[in-house]
């Protein structure tokens, strides 16, 4: 890709896993040979860093002193771009905090017209699993290790009570015929001659091959899972007990009696996701009306706006994507995003997470955007966590997640299972799972941290997701399982591939009753 512009080295970072500072951006915009620069600075800068800084640049461009004329190039004045936050301050809104009232970034902002007439004192939403700023990850083989470690221990967790387990070293050892179970990570699925299943699973202490045979129906359970998922199965060993016979398959899963939370007074939240602005088919005259319907008393019990990633379309995400951009400069387009974003009611509490149209690392978890971004798009105080997040709304916890996973499970899984019709049965599974991207080394992408940032540790009351631009909801053991769509027409690939999107639905959420109902914008 030719990195001519500031998007493009942009995006090219972003790809590669980087945030950059946009002083170094604009430093790399106007070396002689940009690529090269780039590829320079990136092997030059210390293993630990994970944004690239204008100091970087400078030890491969050969010069110390900074260049106030570079900054021509940028898109704005770096001078008026201030890092709002210390690294140190949790990106963690309260949410008590009155919103930024104040005109930011010249227009008019609609919160000026007067505010609804809403007793913000009773509001309440924490945060918990946001990771921003506490990236710790390098991408060695040893964080790797100690991600999945993780995962396997706290995934077990939940399977212990289930079954009488032994590590697969100790069933090496056990007399054949005898009964026996394990938990394990799924590390391989093949079919056999016979056309049985033999799934190969792996626990800390080694790997242990499992027969399901196909005749049982507990073989439709083989076609649900996927690789590196946790687990359990109980059954008997063989005579020579090298392969253990399955009679149950069990899953980490949401137990059956979970009991959701609710809010002690009616008010609602909208949750949407997949807005691209920037690209040409964002539905501009969609989103004005979707505001403009925020504003009139119908929508008075809307206090919380939650948007589930893919604010902006990004640029170099998908080939060819240029010939679509509206907007080709990525702060631009999230210049032009907040603007939007000031459409609607000043009083609105909003949280929102990245996906991977936008400017922040591809691989999970995802942190929230840096503060250059956060200051683009301050004018409306809204909160930004990593992707994911657990967002919990007056007592409803919400489990935001954009959900690129969500493609790999529709592509794995049988149709009637997962498909982008009824992309809340694809949720289904993830919940099943008790992970949000389980399978490693497809689409999805893993940056390994001290600790599995993906796994469901506590089980949410909503869990919602956006990216495959579906609408659709339902329950799973109690938890509402919704995909929110989006605010983009089809575009040139989708139509391609016969996507047909759900644009320009806003669902709205009860939070007292965790009922739904679905406006349509567009
Ligand atoms: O992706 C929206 C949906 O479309 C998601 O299911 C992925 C799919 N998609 C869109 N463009 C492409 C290309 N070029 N290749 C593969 N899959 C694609 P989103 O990432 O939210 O735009
Ligand atoms: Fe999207
Ligand atoms: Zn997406």
């Amino acid at each position: 890709m030719p990195l001519s512009t500031p998007a493009h080295i942009v995006s090219e970072l972003a790809s590669r896993g980087y945030n950059a500072e946009r002083e170094a951006v604009t430093r790399l915009a106007d070396a002689p040979d940009p690529a090269d620069a780039l590829d320079r600075a990136l092997e030059t800068m210390p293993e630990s860093a994970l944004k690239l800084t204008a100091d970087h640049v400078d030890t491969v461009l050969d010069r110390a002193e900074s260049r106030a004329d570079a900054t021509s190039r940028a898109t704005g004045d770096p001078e008026t771009a201030v890092t709002s936050a210390d690294k140190s301050d949790p990106p963690v809104s309260t949410g008590t905090e009155p919103p930024n009232s104040g005109n930011v970034g010249g227009a008019v902002p609609v919160e000026t017209r007067g505010s609804r007439d809403i007793d913000r004192s009773l509001r309440a939403i924490e945060v918990a699993n946001d990771m921003t700023g506490d990236s710790t990850g390098t991408g060695e083989y040893q964080d790797f290790v100690r991600v999945f470690r993780d995962r396997y221990e706290k995934l077990a967790s939940k399977l212990r009570g289930r079954v009488n387990h032994r590590p697969t070293d100790a069933i090496q050892n056990m007399a054949g015929g005898s009964e026996a179970a394990l938990i394990g990570m799924v590390s391989d699925i093949r079919s056999t001659a016979s056309g049985h299943w033999l799934v190969e699973l792996e626990d800390t202490n080694g790997t242990f091959p499992c027969l399901v045979m196909k005749d049982r129906p507990i073989a439709d359970l083989v076609q649900q899972l996927l690789l590196d998922e946790v687990i359990a199965v109980d059954g008997t060993l063989a005579d020579d007990a090298g392969i253990l016979f399955v009679d149950s398959l069990h899953f980490p899963d949401v137990p059956r009696t979970h009991s959701p939370s609710t809010a002690d007074r009616h008010v609602q939240a909208a949750l949407i996701s997949d807005v691209h602005v920037g690209s040409q088919e964002f539905m501009a005259e969609a989103w004005h009306r979707f505001a403009e319907w925020l504003h009139t008393p119908e929508a008075e019990h809307v206090e919380y706006l939650l948007i589930a990633g893919d604010m902006v379309e990004g640029v170099g995400i998908y080939p060819e994507q240029d010939e679509e951009l509206d907007i080709i400069d990525i702060y631009d387009q999230y210049r032009a995003f907040s603007e939007y974003l000031k459409e609607v009611p000043g009083d609105m509490e909003i949280r929102m997470i990245p996906g991977n149209h936008d400017a922040v690392r591809l691989a999970e978890p995802q942190p929230g955007f840096d503060e250059e971004l956060r200051d683009i798009m301050s004018a409306h105080d809204a909160s930004i966590h990593s992707n994911p997040a657990m967002v919990t709304v007056e007592g409803v916890s919400i489990l935001m997640y954009h959900g690129v996973s969500l493609d790999e499970v529709i592509a794995e899984l049988p149709d009637e299972e997962a498909s982008y019709e009824e992309p809340h049965k694809a949720m289904y599974h993830l919940l099943k799972k008790r992970h949000v991207a389980p399978q490693y080394g497809g689409h999805t992408r893993l940056a390994p941290e001290d600790r599995d940032y993906l796994m469901m540790e506590d089980v949410p009351d909503v869990f919602h997701t956006g990216h495959v631009h579906k609408l659709g909801w339902g329950k799973y053991h109690n938890v509402l399982a919704l995909n929110s769509g989006c605010w983009q027409a089809q575009t040139e690939f989708q139509k391609s591939v016969n996507i047909d999107p759900d644009s320009g639905y806003a669902p709205i959420l009860d939070l007292d009753t965790l009922d739904m109902t679905v406006r349509k914008f567009a």
